[in-house]
Order: structure tokens, then sequence, then C-alpha cells
């Protein structure tokens, strides 16, 4: 079997979704997602300049030999545009070879580990009572794990609460939209919100909240030890991962678990933070991380050292994306969480897809393959439409993460 065509497919049902099809000669087809938010043509380019060349009359079948020549063979290693290129290929093999053998991916994969893969989803208000509202929602949609964010007092818009709430998506505009960020107005109110949550919803609802890279190692530490009495399964992104060894600071002083690694695109970004134990869950996921083949080396480092996965699941994860990630998600021995952010029916309408939830669970499709498709004809009628994530700035201006 040989590869005879690769098409990127730029879409937009609602936001933007990069996704590579590859054809074979004998008709069989794979999809990978190579969506990058806020930086969707920079890998489309990527792609169709540089990578889909080189896969003409290629053996599908070649998958750690193709990501071998696509990461070492282009000299340039690393970095999101690279690692999602790369993954869109790698995911598609995955699905060409599942086709082929006539079996779903988990079971290439190892096979079945668990009955179901757990998934949390986006509970947030502007005010507390909002909140409460929110996570009771999730709660009688059956989730057993809900994520809480919460409006800010003094703040006018806060990262995570949106009007939207099943769909929230934080890439709203053109040109980015500027937000307003106060350490001091957010530290003092979080632990409040979490005590009402946990007052109302008892002790074994599992409960995680996004800092989104917000804070020093020491503010960190001060949050994590703040909200150990509402015992939260972990508390995601407290800062800006570039430097792996501030963490130890974090890890010295509280016992609230970290997640950690939603932008990362290597296994090169969490090998610290994995090999000296500073995180619980690695969020790395199939697209930004190089694909099925390089998300297994992370989850099995992490297991290693009692890290499990906590993959990111956001709505700019395409359900390509998601239904590979869940062939890896039931497959590994050292699961954790999975993100699970509802994306729109059009979007749905696009990528045709066999995965589905059930009471608190995902359930990877059965069929061979992934089991999820793009509808190219439907795919066509959404046009690409630039869209950027915000820009957030401090009180007096200063460019701070977001
Ligand atoms: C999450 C993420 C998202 C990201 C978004 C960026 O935990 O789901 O932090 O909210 O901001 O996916 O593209
Ligand atoms: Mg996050």
């Amino acid at each position: 079997m040989r590869i005879v065509d690769a098409r990127v497919i730029v879409t937009c049902p609602g936001r933007n979704f990069v996704t590579l099809k590859v054809v074979t000669d004998e008709g069989v087809t794979g999809v990978g997602d190579a969506t990058l938010n806020g930086r969707e043509l920079a890998v489309a380019s990527y792609l169709r300049d540089h990578v889909v060349p080189l896969l003409i009359g290629r053996d599908p079948a070649r998958i750690e030999d193709t990501w071998q020549y696509l990461y070492q063979g282009s000299y340039w290693r690393r970095g999101p545009v690279t690692m999602s290129a790369v993954a869109a290929v790698d995911t598609a093999l995955w699905d060409i070879k599942g086709k082929v053998a006539g079996l779903p991916v988990y079971q290439l994969l190892g096979g079945r580990s668990r009955e179901g893969v757990t998934v949390y989803g986006h509970a947030n208000g502007e005010t507390v009572d909002e909140v409460l509202t929110e996570v009771a929602r999730f709660v009688d949609l059956g989730y057993r794990a809900v994520r809480v964010q919460c409006g800010v007092p003094g703040l006018p818009r806060t990262y995570g609460v949106s009007a939207d709430k099943m769909f929230y998506e934080p890439a709203d505009a053109a040109l980015p939209t500027e937000t307003t960020w106060s350490t001091e107005a957010y530290l003092a109110h979080v632990p409040g919100v979490f005590a009402r949550v946990r007052e109302e919803f008892g002790p074994t609802l599992r409960l995680l909240h996004d800092v989104h890279h917000r804070l020093t190692p020491i503010e960190a530490a001060r949050l994590g030890k703040s909200l150990e009495p509402y015992a939260l399964t972990w508390m995601e992104d407290p800062v800006p991962a570039d430097l792996q060894e501030g963490f130890r600071l974090i890890r010295s002083h509280t016992t609230t678990p970290i997640a950690v690694g939603e932008v990362f695109s290597s296994i090169w970004d969490a090998a610290q933070l994995i090999r000296e134990q500073l995180i619980d869950y690695v969020r790395t996921t199939v697209v930004h991380a190089g694909g099925i083949t390089h998300l297994r080396r992370i989850f099995d480092l992490a297991a290693l050292h009692h890290v499990r996965s906590g993959s990111h699941g956001a709505t700019d994860l395409s359900p390509v994306c998601m239904a590979a990630a869940l062939h890896l998600d039931i497959a590994i021995p050292n699961f954790g969480l999975q993100e699970y952010m509802r994306h729109t029916e059009a979007t749905d309408e696009v990528f045709p897809h066999g995965y589905h939830y059930d009471g608190g669970y995902l359930h990877p499709a059965e069929t061979p393959g992934l089991g999820v498709d793009i509808d190219e004809q439907a795919a066509a009628r959404y046009p690409y439409a630039p869209a950027y994530l915000p820009v957030n700035r401090l009180t007096d201006g200063t460019v701070h993460p977001w």
C-alpha cells in the first residue's frame, strides 16, 4: 500500500480546524487533527508546503519510521507548529492501520484497560450562585468531575467564564481582545468559591481548577495551600512551565495535586516535571504533542513516576483529536482524566464520529480505525475566519500570561 494523496482541509464550523486527510492507492484513508488555536494557517502551510510532498509514495504502515523521518529528518525539531503537523500525519497513519487491521485503534495499543474514559466538564459563572447552578447541571448529566471557574469581583472579564456555557470559545475576535488581571483579587476570591461548591456537592465530586499560568511559584503555593481543605483533584497550570524547576517550590508547600502541559509539544517539555515528580497529571494531547506515537511515549515515562494522564480537550481540539485521544485513554495503564468540552452541532456535522458520552464517561468508537472522519463537502461550507486568543494585562497595563 502507498500514500497517493494528502489533503490539508481548513474549515470554520464555528471555530477554525485544520485536518489532514491521507489517501492510499487502495482507497483506505486516514485523518489527523492539526489545529493550533490562533495559528492555524502556520500549521496548514507547514503541512502543505513541507510535509505532504514527503508523504507521497510512502508505505502508510511505517508509522514509527515516518515519525522519525519527519522529526529527526527536518533538522528543526519540536515546537507547536512542527509537532502539530507531525501529529496530524501520525494520527492519520494509526487510523489507516486500524482500518487495514479491521480493529479500533485502542486494540492496536494493547487493548482496553477500563470500561470508559472519565471526563470532566467546565462549570463557570460570574457569581458563586451561577457557578453552583452550572456544577449542578454537570452533576445532573452524570459527570463525576467538574472544572470550576468563577468571575473575580472587580475584574471586568475572567478567563474561563463565558456567556455560552456549553461551548466556551476563547478565540473570539479577528484581532486579540484584551482582558485585565489582578492576582490579589483572584487569590482573595477563589478559596471561598470552592468552600461553597464543596459544601453544596459533598466530598466525592472531583473538582478541578485552571489557573491558566497566571501566578508565580510562591503565589501558586499559597493558592494550593488555601485550597487543601476542599481536596481538589488538580490545580491546573498554576505558573508558566517554561521554568520546570519552579515547580519544586510549589511542591514543597502544598499537597494540592498539579496538572500541567496543555501547551507542551514534546516529551522534553515535561521530562523534568515528570522525573522529579513535580506534577501529578500531564495534560499533553494528541494534536499538540506529536500524535499517538509520541504521546504514548510521554505517558509511558509518566507511568514510571506516578504521573497520570489528564489530556487537554477544549473545543479547539477537533473531534479527530478527541477520537484519537480516547483510544489512548482507554488503553494506557496510567489514565487520569480527560477534559471534554462539547463541540457545536456544526462541528459535529463536519466531523462525523462514533465516540459517545454516557453517564460521565466517553467511549471510543468500536469501528476499525479511529472512528471519525471529515465531511469535505460540509467543511467547504465553512471558510476560514481569522480568530485570536485574548491578550491579558495587569491593571497597570503590563502584559501578563493569560
Ligand atoms: C483548557 C484550556 C483552554 C485553552 C484553550 C487554548 O484547560 O481547556 O486552558 O481553555 O485556553 O484550549 O487554545
Ligand atoms: Mg487549561
